[in-house]
């Protein structure tokens, strides 16, 4: 199987998910593979996809990644992937042990199944909406935002509880699926209802370099103009 490793990413979405479990990774064992990075415009991207993209996605949204022939999506499962694939010792997500790997499955597939969605722009069923930033509707983002305050937040803080990080005393993968909501929440949306929440990611932030570093990092687009952009397969 070919080593390369590429990420079809858009700046500022859930593919960064990905981008920083790779990071945390590769500081971790400095033997993972590099990632190529796609950068698809937003602007562009939310109206309409290549062909060639949607062989490789047909759900049509990002991230998409693909590893030899692996080919998959899903920012959770893409980041389950690389766990399985790299983090052979458990250094970042310890899933021998029972407790820790059923808070972090059911995290995984809640925070991209259901918590993302919150703070998101789109909408999962983009291709048939016309409107196609339905998340920056003022109702929607209401809506989203009771949601938060009255369901959510109160889940992830009774799942979470009050330890320094999100799963205990250490760093792991949570930190980093839960970590990617909670950016958007506070930073995307300006909510601030949950203290405990904030400051535990404000924690991440912290101590976790590489989480700044990533804040700081803003890949530039493959094709920078609207009109050639993402014509061409990478
Ligand atoms: N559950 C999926 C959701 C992916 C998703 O909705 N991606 C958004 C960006 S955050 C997207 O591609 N939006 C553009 C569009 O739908 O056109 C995941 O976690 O990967």
């Amino acid at each position: 199987m070919s080593d390369e490793m590429v990420l079809y990413h858009m700046n500022g979405s859930r593919s960064t998910r990905v981008l920083w479990m790779h990071k945390e990774l590769q500081a971790r064992y400095g033997t993972l593979p590099p990632l190529r990075v796609h950068v698809f415009n937003p602007e562009v991207f939310r109206e309409t996809k290549p062909d060639w993209y949607l062989a490789i996605n047909p759900n049509g949204k990002v991230p998409a990644f693909t590893h030899g022939r692996v080919v998959m999506f899903d920012s959770s499962a893409i980041c389950l992937y690389l766990l399985q694939t790299f983090d052979k010792e458990g250094r970042l997500a310890p899933l021998h042990d029972p407790d820790f790997a059923a808070l972090f499955y059911q995290l995984a597939f809640y925070c991209s199944g259901t918590v993302d969605n919150l703070t998101a722009t789109s909408s999962p069923i983009q291709p048939v909406v016309a409107e196609k930033r339905p998340g920056d509707d003022e109702k929607n983002i209401e809506l989203n935002h009771r949601a938060w305050i009255e369901q959510c937040g109160p889940l992830l803080v009774s799942i979470l509880g009050t330890s320094k990080f999100m799963a205990g005393d250490a760093f792991t993968a949570v930190d980093v699926i839960a970590g990617v909501n909670m950016h958007y929440i506070h930073r995307k949306r300006g909510w601030h209802d949950f203290p405990a929440l904030e400051a535990r990611s404000d924690q991440v932030s912290n101590d976790g370099n590489i989480w700044k570093q990533k804040d700081k990092e803003r890949y530039e687009c493959n094709s920078p103009k609207p009109s050639a952009l993402d014509t061409q397969a990478p």
